[in-house]
């Protein structure tokens, strides 16, 4: 009786620490350690296969130091132990320890292939932007629009950067986050980069995007993403390619609005030049 009682209590209490164990692991900010999931369907999907990845590993170390910390403890000299030198040779053994791992690599490699093909896939985009990395910031053109800006960090960062300036960075919102005019894109729709550069490598990388693509002078690298209707946002970024002094100082911002706004948007900036349209405020959009 008591015993069935204890076990109902132990059941309620670990289901209810199952049910809980999601938003108290969210609040306890140790999935910050992890890689965000994002919001678009290729970042999802990589987290996926970075988790599946990450518990084949997590399988593999408990097996392999199981046995190491088993082995030392029930075989150690002091117990009696004594080596066997015969064993130089044993086919048996020689197999399966080669073809085991060979079936783990084959078993992530065909997700993981399967996935790059997914996430490479940049046809059928409705929204086209030329990213062109520089010394130190970022030009987006939307192609076909006449939309064309320079994004470059933000003023409160700029100053708090400055040798001697007095600011603590932690008094700015976003230190080295933020920038004066960031790329506005829908929701919902897929939208492709085309990424170039005009001087040095950059890489254009936004991990809620789950978009990470070289900024090379003379090459055009494609990248497309499709952010889920219901997350609009704002997500950041940084060049993620050492490209020279000023390389902490292009950050990479992302206004993700409703296709309505981004229509708005793009047509109240259209034919203007760059400094004209870099001076109208990106529409705002709330926070996530
Ligand atoms: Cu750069």
């Amino acid at each position: 009786m008591k015993r069935a009682r204890l076990g109902r209590l132990l059941g309620t209490s670990v289901l209810g620490l199952a049910g809980r164990l999601p938003l108290a692991w969210g609040a306890s900010g140790w999935d910050e350690l992890n890689m965000p999931r994002g919001v678009t369907g290729a970042s999802r999907h990589i987290f996926a296969l970075h988790m599946m990845a990450l518990w084949v590993c997590v399988g593999i170390a408990a097996v392999v130091f199981g046995v190491m910390i088993w082995s030392m403890i029930f075989h150690r000299k002091s117990r009696g132990a004594v080596p066997d030198v015969t064993l130089t040779h044993s086919t048996k053994v020689e197999v399966v320890w080669t073809a085991v791992p060979v079936l783990i690599l084959i078993g992530m490699a065909i997700p993981s292939a399967r996935l790059l093909l997914k996430i490479n896939n940049n046809t059928d985009a409705q929204v086209n932007i030329r990213v062109t990395g520089f010394q130190w910031g970022w030009r987006y053109q939307y192609v076909g629009s006449g939309v064309s800006f320079i994004s470059k960090l933000s003023e409160s960062s700029n100053a708090a950067r400055q040798l001697n300036s007095g600011i603590s960075p932690t008094s700015v919102p976003h230190y080295l986050l933020s920038v004066d005019h960031p790329m506005v894109v829908p929701v919902g729709e897929k939208v492709r980069l085309l990424i170039t550069s005009v001087d040095v490598i950059h890489s254009w990388w936004v991990p809620d995007l789950g978009v990470k693509r070289d900024a090379i002078p003379g090459y055009i690298n494609e990248a497309s993403f499709t952010i889920a209707p219901n997350r609009p946002g704002i997500y950041r970024g940084q060049c993620t390619e050492l490209c020279g002094r000023g390389h902490a100082y292009m950050p990479i911002v992302v206004h993700a609005v409703t296709p309505a706004a981004f229509q708005a948007w793009l047509k109240q900036h259209s034919g203007a030049q760059d400094a004209a349209a870099t001076h109208t405020p990106a529409p705002a959009v709330t926070s996530s």
